[in-house]
């Protein structure tokens, strides 16, 4: 059995990397076999919370206020719509739910106090609860844990090295204070990045060490192929070799074998045998729904047939979760 290691070194990762690929996916395969079902795949849905007006600069995203782009700005959500959304994804399948609203930071008035209460409603239907808010203080993470969050989204993106060329309106140590705080008030860590924004191999090792240096390691690791999106910087991204999200998946699943690997944004621009490869190498999550927070998604019919062809099927709800 493979032991957690958290000192993994870029030489290391880049060894792993780029192995020949079949050699590389059976490696990564044999270490998921060892710590999961492996035709398993963990459903999740996201919901936009609060949508678009974000005043960080992120390249890539359609919700910064500095780009002009597709997305209507809409104000935090009603409580009944958000569980509304989260009683149609728990009949889809999804056993995790994920509230997602474009802030730089959680607002300090009543709106994070709907905010605990879509957390709790989620709960109460059985799910999981996950949120995504930007940056959180010890509070606002403490308040969060208490209200039952199961999991806190908060990405890297990308390598320290990059991370400028990306956004310049928060760092890279912001981030990893908001995910210590997430730890420390007991809630799982959901971190990931996205590939295909003009990084080099290196610089996604560099996500990779951070990722996998992180103790413990993050519970759910979200790779994020870039959705390029018209009015953004990164609108004219050249499309990624898809085999390079195998590699990034594979090469996660083997550096942080426990976790939950989700094939993430980007499913639509996925063949069904780049999805079924990204399976192989260790990913064992996804988003469901037909949207993301603003881009589309496969829909159901698809999703399902792909999962009958594949026979993948979805986990159940967690007991007591
Ligand atoms: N504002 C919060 C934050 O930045 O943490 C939460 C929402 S933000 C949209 C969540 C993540 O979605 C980002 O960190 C990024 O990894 C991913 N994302 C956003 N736009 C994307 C795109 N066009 N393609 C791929 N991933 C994207
Ligand atoms: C993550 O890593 N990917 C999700 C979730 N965490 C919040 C978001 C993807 C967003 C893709 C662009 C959009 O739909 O706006
Ligand atoms: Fe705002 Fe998050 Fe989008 Fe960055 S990724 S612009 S913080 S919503």
């Amino acid at each position: 059995m493979q032991s957690l290691r958290h000192d993994w070194t870029l030489p290391e990762i880049e060894a792993i990397y780029t192995l020949p690929l079949t050699e590389l996916v059976y490696r990564a395969a044999t270490v998921h076999r060892e710590f999961h079902a492996p035709n398993q795949v963990q459903g999740c849905m996201l919901l936009s919370i609060k949508t678009g007006g974000c005043p960080e600069d992120c390249g890539y995203c359609p919700q910064s206020a500095r780009y002009d782009t597709h997305v209507d700005h809409q104000p935090l959500m009603p409580l009944d719509e958000t569980l509304e959304a989260a009683r149609a994804a728990k009949a889809q399948g999804a056993t995790r739910f994920c509230m997602g609203a474009a802030w730089r930071d959680v607002p300090k008035d009543g709106r994070f106090e709907r905010v605990l209460d879509m957390v709790r409603g989620v709960r109460e239907l059985g799910m999981e609860a996950c949120c995504t808010l930007g940056m959180l203080n010890e509070e606002q993470a403490q308040a969060l844990a208490d209200a039952g969050l199961s999991a806190y989204n908060h990405n890297l993106d990308t390598s320290p090295e990059f991370y400028g060329n990306i956004i310049t309106t928060r760092t890279y140590q912001d981030r990893l204070n908001t995910l210590a705080r997430v730890r420390q008030a007991g809630i799982t860590v959901c971190s990931g990045g996205i590939i295909g924004m003009g990084e080099s191999r290196t610089q996604r090792y560099g996500l990779l060490r951070e990722l996998s240096n992180l103790t413990p390691h993050p519970e759910s690791v979200p790779v994020n192929l870039l959705v390029p999106v018209e009015g953004t910087p990164m609108a004219d991204r050249p499309k990624e070799d898809p085999l390079e999200l195998v590699r990034m998946i594979a090469t996660a699943r083997i550096l942080m074998p426990q976790s939950m690997v989700r094939l993430s944004a980007g499913r639509m621009s996925l063949s069904d045998e780049a999805q079924a490869m990204c399976f192989l190498a260790g990913a064992n999550s996804v988003f469901l729904g037909e949207k993301l927070l603003t881009t589309p998604n496969p829909e159901q019919d698809t999703d399902q047939a792909l999962f009958q062809k594949l026979g993948v099927t979805l986990q159940p709800a967690n007991v007591g979760n």
